[in-house]
């Protein structure tokens, strides 16, 4: 047998051969594979920082150009510096700061994307939530399902911004994207206030229901109560070198996360501390609840402060130090890497 051109470092056949066979859909995997599969994690996506001083004007003036009900949902879409076009705050997570002025209402839909919001700023502004209102404030973390009935009010006389974050990018990977617009533009109140909370939310849960789905049945974690539970670990100091105190925000009736496929966190970082070089492969988006400090990447400083978003790309090791005592939230699509038995970790 002749050794093949290519063999003797003449590439030319082969990329004759790679235009020739490319009219037939065929492309040689032998040009791709190290794109295709890399030894580490690749993703475009890049470290970056949403300062709310600077986004808040910009985010304002859009509320003079257009309304809620016209916009549907009046939001500045995180993009990646990365990812540009591609409306990602990480590789598989879609992110956006969203404004409810004073008597606006954002109309009811539903949508196969799940959503979380976290309020950045302001009170009083509803979410409802197949039939069950949730008055936000700041600090709460409020899920929409996939597929529920969902709108957004605001009866108070403050702006009210609050942060998006949903599985936008793996509905897209998977093709499921289905959205419906309600018949009203509210859906009607059928079940009272805090109605999810007492039900599922107390250590205790309802014998005779049956709840459906995956996801958890709480509309709404306030801050009051998990600000309150960081505060009784604290006493314990139980500070982990790499996370400080860090909880998962949990689905009562599995334990699992909260979400199928978004995990939240809350964590809070005594006022100096500093974590220990760590990665992971989720690429996780954080939203600084209180005080200030940063978080240092190989060559990159993210200096944060309250209200500020920012992210961490999967597998950049990092560690965060707190200047002030400081509260992060987050989340990430840790859940599915999870299931997936892809999720990994390092920590120095
Ligand atoms: C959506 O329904 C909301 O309900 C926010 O507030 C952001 C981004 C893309 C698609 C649907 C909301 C969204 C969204």
């Amino acid at each position: 047998m002749t050794e093949p051109a290519s063999a003797a470092g003449n590439r030319a056949p082969l990329a004759a051969y790679a235009e020739r066979i490319a009219p037939h859909n065929l492309a040689p995997l032998w040009d791709r594979l190290h794109h295709l599969v890399t030894p580490r994690p690749a993703g475009a996506a890049r470290p970056a920082l949403w300062a709310y001083d600077r986004v808040r004007p910009l985010l304002m003036e859009a509320g003079g150009l257009i309304t809620a009900r016209e916009a549907e949902r009046r939001v500045l879409v995180l993009e990646n510096p990365g990812l540009p076009g591609l409306n990602r705050i990480t590789t598989s997570l879609y992110a956006g700061l969203q404004l409810v002025l004073p008597g606006e209402i954002a109309p009811a839909h539903r949508h196969t994307p799940t959503a979380l919001r976290f309020v950045v700023d302001g009170e009083g502004a509803y979410t409802a939530v197949e039939g069950e209102r949730t008055i936000m404030r700041e600090g709460d973390f409020v899920i929409t399902p996939n597929w529920t009935w969902h709108d957004h009010g605001n009866d108070s006389d403050r702006p009210m911004v609050w942060l998006d974050g949903l599985d936008i990018p793996m509905v897209q990977l998977l093709d499921a994207s289905f959205v419906e617009p309600y018949t009203d533009d509210r859906q009607p109140a059928a079940r009272p206030l805090g109605d999810s909370l007492a039900r599922y939310g107390s250590g205790l849960l309802p014998v005779e229901t049956r709840h459906r789905g995956r996801t958890s049945p709480i509309v709404s974690y306030p801050y009051d109560r998990t600000r309150e539970a960081l505060e009784r670990m604290r006493r314990n100091e139980e500070w982990d070198p790499h996370q400080g105190l860090r909880m998962r925000y949990a689905n009562p009736l599995t334990g699992d996360h909260a979400m199928p496929t978004i995990g939240a966190f809350i964590r809070l970082l005594p006022k100096g501390f500093a974590t220990r070089g760590y990665r992971a492969t989720d690429g996780t988006v954080f939203s600084v609840v209180e005080g200030s400090g940063r978080t240092e990447l190989d060559g990159e400083t993210l200096a944060w402060k309250r209200r500020d978003t920012f992210v961490v790309p999967s597998w950049r090791r990092h560690r965060h130090i707190a200047d002030d005592e400081a509260v992060l939230f987050s989340f990430s699509d840790r859940p599915v890497q999870e299931k997936l038995d892809l999720w990994r970790e390092e920590r120095d």
